[in-house]
């Protein structure tokens, strides 16, 4: 046996035991949850690339060298698991940097570890140990001494695998590492020591950055937005809701094209298009999110700072000083909490939550999730808010409660009981789809409403529906453009298509449509100026929609923005009324841009503006500020 064995060279060995265990720790241990078959061969072929990308490093060093690195290699990268299993159990998270040196988790685990150890776990070293004898028995026959054409040869073969696997992560999950959306995601498709990688490097970045600030930034960007941004004048709703609960509702990728619209001959959402006629809503309310979607849309909400250009900030920043919302509203002993049925690592909501000053996140684990109330992304809406209903009415009052929805979630799958509409006809599935799934969504509010009304909650609430990015991107834009009865959508189309539905409900109140132009930065200080929270010493970005002075224009993440009259995207000037193109910069060499160009004058305030909120993130500027004592 161990005669055939010889022919193997040690490092092949442990990169196919270790590999091995490591998969089997994935897959049976972790409860990594996969959705497909893709995801099945990725998490397969994952643990064995890693693996032999580390011990194919062995091939460099000479006999005895090598054979150290082989055992001491295996031993480590052991730990590693292990300690990623004890933190698991604990948390069903893995470890990240910031966890392991600032976090409090890794320090909770402390007296309760050693219930998290369990004698069998020593199988986890039986690699370890297999390694470790092979290389000291017969060490002279696995050992390989290679030329070093062979050795480039073994490195490139490391490298390719490595190339191969991401790819496959690549087409399973688009912008896996860019958006980096998910532990779990990334450690499914790239294993776990690709992830700490990951995670290191990320960290570094981050942390770099930060080294640099000093706080003397803070007076700059305070001025800018004391001139430009917050205004002295309080509107006739200040404090109208004061000491009311928030129910804030996220209503997953719902755009406002949709709202009083229809398909097929059919209202597409008849529960909130009478929802405008006793709310104050608001119809040219643009989202501002960027790679971080539903997380980016709740940064700006809680925060009134923008999110980053790439990236989630939720993940590349969650351990910041912010002064969010719930902090705030904590002062005035309001109890936050999120309401969401998905994996709490994702868009690493438990660790930005906690920073941001939520009080609890009941997320999946609080919800009976089955086959038959379940679609697509996770619960059903309807069922999501049904099964809410006993927490929320457990809360201590006042509370601030975020409900994120799920089902009108791309690629809009819906099982056919649900479907109280027929799909829309285009050559975009995803479009016809929309429709249905965003119908479903507008029933399940409407019956969350009811089950508030019924609970007695509705009377002591206002309650804020928010869409909170696109859900038909401009990848469908043909579709588009038959649905919408247009030749084409222009890039003026595609930023009026970014519009999302804003509604404040206020039982007892009228309401109104506002037509000003709005966006996601200004949701803080208007719902905090309802609730008659002073903001004057804030540093935020964003304007009370009440008020009459008001900033001039609405920013986009990536420079884009939309003023009373105009709009400006991708260098061009439009008329905000009609579409008309007014201006064009002339990008041709030797040519500077256009004077007449009536955007002109906003395009460097925009720019200021998204730079002063980037560098309050990247400094990490407010460790420096203390908002209390404002
Ligand atoms: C996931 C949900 C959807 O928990 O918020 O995320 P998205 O892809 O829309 O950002
Ligand atoms: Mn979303």
């Amino acid at each position: 046996m161990l005669d055939r064995i010889s022919k193997i060279p040690l490092y092949i060995i442990a990169s196919v035991l270790f590999g091995l265990k490591a998969y089997i720790l994935y897959r049976f241990i972790f409860n990594i949850s996969l959705e497909n078959f893709m995801q099945e061969i990725i998490l397969f072929i994952n643990p064995f690339v890693s693996a032999f990308l580390f011990f194919a490093i062995g091939v460099w060093f000479k006999e005895k060298r090598q054979m150290k690195f082989l055992r001491y290699g295996a031993l480590i990268g052991s730990i590693i698991l292990y300690v990623n299993l004890i933190f698991y159990r604990n948390f069903t998270d893995f470890l990240t940097l910031p966890v392991l040196f600032q976090g409090s988790n890794a320090g909770d685990l402390g007296s309760s570890i050693l219930s998290l150890v369990h004698i069998p776990d020593l199988l986890l070293f039986l690699d370890v140990v297999i390694i470790w004898y092979l290389s000291k028995k017969s060490s002279s026959m696995l050992s390989i001494e290679y030329p070093k054409r062979k050795k480039v040869l073994v490195l490139n073969l490391s490298i390719a695998f490595l190339l191969g696997n991401y790819i496959l992560a690549e087409i399973e999950r688009p912008q896996l590492l860019q958006r980096s959306f998910d532990r779990e995601y990334l450690v499914k498709n790239l294993g776990i020591f690709n992830f700490h990688l990951y995670d290191v490097a990320m960290q570094t970045r981050t942390s770099s950055q930060k080294v640099f600030a000093d706080g003397t930034e803070i007076p700059d960007i305070q001025s800018y937005v004391h001139e430009n941004v917050t205004s002295d004048e309080k509107s006739d709703l200040f404090g109208i809701a004061e000491d009311k609960n928030v129910i804030f509702i996220s209503l997953e990728s719902v755009q406002s094209f949709v709202i009083n619209n229809t398909v097929n001959g059919e209202e597409v959402t008849p529960f909130l298009n009478d929802l405008i006629d006793d709310s104050y809503y608001f119809e040219n309310f643009y989202h501002q999110t960027e790679q971080g979607k539903t997380s980016d849309s709740e940064f700006l909400v809680d925060n009134s700072l923008y999110p980053l250009s790439s990236g989630a900030v939720f993940f590349t920043h969650g351990q910041n000083e912010y002064n969010a919302m719930p902090e705030i509203l904590k002062e005035k002993d309001y109890y936050s909490s999120v309401f969401h049925a998905n994996n709490k690592s994702f868009w690493n909501r438990d660790v930005m939550y906690d920073t941001l000053g939520y009080d609890h996140f009941y997320d999946e684990d609080a919800y009976q999730i089955t086959d038959q109330n379940s679609i697509g992304w996770g619960l059903k809406d309807k069922p999501y808010f049904e099964q809410s209903m006993k927490y929320l009415q457990s809360l201590p009052q006042p509370f601030y409660s975020k409900f994120i929805t799920l089902t009108n979630h791309h690629p809009f799958e819906l099982s056919e009981e649900d479907a109280s509409i027929e799909p829309y006809d285009s050559n975009s599935k995803t479009l016809n789809q929309y429709f249905p799934t965003v119908r479903y969504t507008d029933e399940a509010v409407e019956e969350f409403f009811e089950e508030l009304k019924q609970s007695g909650l509705y009377e002591d609430s206002i309650i804020v529906l928010m869409g909170d990015h696109y859900g038909i991107s401009d990848f469908h834009n043909r579709a588009m453009s038959q649905y919408l009865d247009k030749e084409e959508i222009t890039p003026y189309d595609h930023i009026q298509l970014q519009r999302v539905p804003f509604y404040i409900h206020i039982p007892g109140h009228e309401g109104e449509v506002i037509s000003k132009i709005a966006g996601q930065i200004d949701v803080k200080p208007t719902l905090l100026h309802l609730l008659g929270v002073d903001t004057s010493d804030d540093i935020s970005f964003g304007t009370d929609l009440f008020t009459e002075d008001r900033k001039e224009f609405v920013a986009l993440r990536d420079g884009s923005f939309i003023t009373d009259d105009y709009i400006y995207t991708k260098d061009q000037c439009f008329d905000r009324q009609s579409g008309e193109l007014l201006s064009e910069a002339t990008t041709a060499i030797g040519q500077n841009q256009q004077d007449s160009n009536e955007c002109e004058p906003f395009v460097e305030d925009v720019q200021k503006e998204l730079s002063y909120s980037d560098q309050i993130i990247y400094g990490d500027l407010f460790r420096f500020y203390d908002f209390d004592d404002e």
